[in-house]
C-alpha cells in the first residue's frame, strides 16, 4: 500500500483541508496520514472562518507518528505560523523526503483576512528550495515570485520563473478560470519547459477545495510512482472532474466532488 502525508488544516464543512486531501488519497488508493495544523470553524450565519491554531509540539508528535511509519509522498497545506513552517521543512530535510509536494495556502477564498506576510517569506525561504513541486494559485504565485498581480500567461511565466530560482524543482501556477483567458489554464514549469494545462472553463461558483484536491491528486500520484508531469496531468483530469460536479453544500458554500473521477 502506498502510503501519503499531509500536514494541514482542517476545514470543517468538508471541502477543502485534510478532508479534502484524506478523500482524494482514498480515490487514488492511497493510504493517507494527518498532522493537523489548525482547525477552521465557520459561523452558521455568515460562514465566516474562525482558525484555532495547533501548537507546534503537538504537530511535532504527529510527524513524529507518521514519519516512523515511513511515507512515499507528502504535501503541506494550511499551515499557520512561522514555528509550524520550520518544522515542516527541518523533518522533510532530516528525513530526506523527496516527493514533497508545497501548496502554498495563504488565505481561503472568499476570506480577506489579513495575509500573514512573515508566513510567505518562511514558505518561500524554507519550503521552496526543498520542494518537489509547488501549487500556487495566481495569487499565491505573484506573492511568492514578488511579481505582483498576475493576469496572463506571460505574467505566469515569468512567475513560475522566479518561483524556479528561488528553489523549487517544478511548478503548477493554477490560472483557473480566474485569467483573462478563453480557457481554464494552469502553467506547468520544470525549470526548462512550460505546458500549458488548457480545459474548459466550468461555469459553477462550486468548485470549494479544488486548490486541496489538485495538490494531493499530485500527491497520490507522486505516491504511486509517477513522474511530477504526468502527475500533474493526471491530477488535472482529476480535478476538472470534481470540479465539472461541484455541488451546493449550503447557501454559502459548494464544494467540488472529490469521487467524480471515478464514479461519474
Ligand atoms: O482552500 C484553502 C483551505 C485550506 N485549508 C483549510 C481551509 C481552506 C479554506 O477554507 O479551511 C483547512
Amino acid at each position: 500500500m502506498k502510503k501519503a502525508l499531509t500536514l494541514a488544516g482542517s476545514d470543517s464543512s468538508g471541502g477543502a483541508g485534510i478532508q479534502a486531501d484524506l478523500k482524494t488519497f482514498q480515490e487514488h488508493d492511497v493510504y493517507g496520514m494527518t498532522a493537523l495544523t489548525s482547525i477552521v470553524a465557520m459561523a452558521p450565519n455568515n460562514w465566516s472562518h474562525d482558525v484555532t491554531p495547533i501548537d507546534v509540539k503537538t504537530v511535532e508528535k504527529q510527524l513524529n507518528t507518521i514519519l516512523s511509519v515511513g511515507i512515499d509522498a507528502m504535501k503541506t497545506g494550511m499551515l499557520g505560523s512561522v514555528d509550524i513552517i520550520e518544522l515542516g521543512a527541518s523533518k522533510i530535510k532530516e528525513h530526506k523526503l523527496d516527493k514533497v509536494v508545497i501548496d502554498p495556502v495563504m488565505v481561503c477564498k472568499g476570506e480577506d483576512e489579513v495575509l500573514q506576510p512573515e508566513n510567505t517569506d518562511a514558505m518561500r525561504e524554507l519550503l521552496l528550495p526543498i520542494a518537489t513541486i509547488t501549487t500556487p494559485n495566481l495569487f499565491e504565485a505573484g506573492q511568492l515570485a514578488g511579481t505582483g498581480p498576475i493576469h496572463d500567461v506571460d505574467g505566469m511565466k515569468e512567475a513560475a520563473k522566479k518561483i524556479i530560482d528561488l528553489g523549487a524543482e517544478n511548478v503548477v501556477i493554477k490560472g483557473g478560470k480566474a485569467l483573462e483567458h478563453d480557457k481554464a489554464v494552469d502553467l506547468f514549469y520544470d525549470g526548462s519547459d512550460f505546458l500549458l494545462l488548457e480545459k474548459d472553463k466550468v461555469a459553477t461558483n462550486y468548485n470549494h477545495g479544488a486548490g486541496c484536491t489538485f495538490a494531493a491528486a499530485i500527491t497520490a500520484n507522486l505516491a504511486h510512482g509517477m513522474p511530477v508531469k504526468e502527475a500533474v496531468i493526471a491530477a488535472k483530469n482529476f480535478v476538472h472532474a470534481a470540479i465539472t460536479h461541484g455541488w451546493k453544500l449550503n447557501q454559502f458554500v459548494g464544494p467540488v466532488m472529490h469521487g467524480a473521477f471515478n464514479t461519474k
